[in-house]
């Protein structure tokens, strides 16, 4: 098989590559582990930048998005009773669209296919060769055959748990890690949500999030313990600690048949370069943010296109200059979501080694984000979205 861009994953990141590059009459191949049918269901991440929905509009795979997708105009902060409400609208005149990944991966696929793109799902053992020359390959079994892709150039899109940014040599590559000391209990629900905006709660119980997905599905997250067993949450004990922590006067949470549910390790984690020779990590492949930020998909879609820029340039002209500078690119705006991600994670989340000192410093520190516009119009400017290249 002969392709110009072989891309490992199809999470958001390949699919939107591979979407990215059809636009430009690049050809590229999709190599995905796992089933159509399970890419296709996976809850995940359920906030878009208006830069990537910008994205996505303007590339052709934005009408269903349009049409089901909710745009927020600010979200709420709670702490006890009380409540300040970062308006987007009013402090950086933009908004982000609440429309879920899973249905972001569903639009892309079909595009792709009805483009008469290759995605082939159930790939197997997929290794990548021959990274620092001009030709790299992919091996991979499909359908009970052995498979050597040839290409140009690989695109690394495999997640947090994939292959490629292993095939870096070790004395190539450096990680940045920070891992913290709760996960998050998330809940999917057929339940109305309880607010018409993201409500994200600190708690000397800990963190709590009230999402949705529609008017009628409810999308919820605790802190929990790093290694909580769900078994230990029934239904009645979820909702009662969800009513606890976001819990207001004046404020019912209500309640509904929960139809999903999982607990979400918390971590921030950078690899740096993004590239080595003819291959390209993009995504999760290349960097993790706690969730808290809502930035992960939105950090793939603005490192694919970067990619998508840097590949059509040689493509066009064969020079390298902007493959070559991807990573310091994308590096950049990784930083800015990870930091970002970083100290909201710290500043909402009740971290049981704290002292009573720094117990009181982070009460102050969201105190005095209540009080300041500057702080909020701070908080606005990352949240919906930084420019996709910086
Ligand atoms: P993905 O992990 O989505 O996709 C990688 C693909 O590669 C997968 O399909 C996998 O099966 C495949 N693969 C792996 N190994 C392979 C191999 N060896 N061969 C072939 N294929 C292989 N982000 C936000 O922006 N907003 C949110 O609200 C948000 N909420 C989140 C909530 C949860 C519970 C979780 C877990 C994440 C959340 N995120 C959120 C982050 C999430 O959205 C990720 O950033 C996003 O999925 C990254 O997309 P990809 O880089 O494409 O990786
Ligand atoms: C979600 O809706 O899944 C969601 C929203 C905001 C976050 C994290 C997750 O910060």
């Amino acid at each position: 098989m002969r392709t110009r861009v072989g891309i490992v994953g199809a999470g958001p990141a390949g699919l939107l590559l591979s979407h990215l590059l059809h636009r430009n009459g690049i050809e590229s191949v999709v190599l995905e582990a796992r089933s159509r049918a399970y890419v296709e269901n996976r809850i995940r991440a359920g906030v878009l930048e208006q830069p990537v929905e910008q994205l996505l509009t303007d590339s052709g795979v934005g009408a269903r998005m349009q049409a089901e997708g909710l745009v927020h105009e600010g979200v709420i902060l709670r702490s006890g009773d009380r409540d300040h409400r970062i308006d987007f609208r009013g402090l950086t005149g933009k908004h982000v669209m609440v429309y879920s990944q899973h249905k972001v991966v569903q639009d892309l696929i079909a595009r792709r296919l009805a483009d008469g793109g290759t995605i082939l799902f159930e790939a197997e053992d997929v290794a990548v060769h021959d990274l620092t020359s001009t030709a790299p390959t992919i091996t991979f079994t499909h359908q009970g055959r052995s498979e050597t892709l040839h290409c140009d150039i690989i695109a690394g899109c495999d997640g947090f748990h994939g292959v490629c940014r292993e095939a870096i040599p070790v004395d190539r590559r450096t990680y940045y890690e920070r891992e913290y000391p709760f996960a998050w209990l998330g809940i999917l629900a057929d339940a109305k949500p309880a607010s018409e905006e993201l409500i994200y709660a600190s708690h000397d119980r800990g963190f709590a999030l009230l999402s949705m997905r529609s008017p009628t599905v409810s999308r919820l997250y605790l802190q929990c313990a790093i290694d909580e067993d769900l078994a230990n949450w029934s239904d009645d004990r979820i909702w009662s600690e969800l009513a606890t922590r976001l819990g207001q006067d004046g404020f019912t949470l209500g309640d509904g048949p929960i139809t999903q549910r999982g607990i979400t390790a918390m971590r921030s984690f950078v690899v740096e370069p993004m590239q080595f020779g003819r291959m390209f990590l993009a995504g999760d492949a290349a960097h993790i943010v706690p969730p808290t930020g809502a930035k992960g998909l939105n950090l793939a879609a603005a490192d694919v296109t970067v990619l998508t820029n840097a590949i059509t340039a040689f493509h066009r002209t064969g020079l390298t200059d902007a493959l070559d500078a991807y990573s310091a690119t994308c590096l950049r705006r990784v930083w800015r979501a990870q930091r970002f991600s970083w100290w909201l994670t710290s500043l909402l989340h009740r971290f049981h080694d704290h002292t009573p000192f720094e117990r009181k410093a982070q009460i102050a520190e969201l105190d005095a984000l209540f009080s300041s516009d500057a702080q909020s119009k701070a908080l606005a400017e990352v949240y919906v979205g930084l420019p996709l290249v910086l």
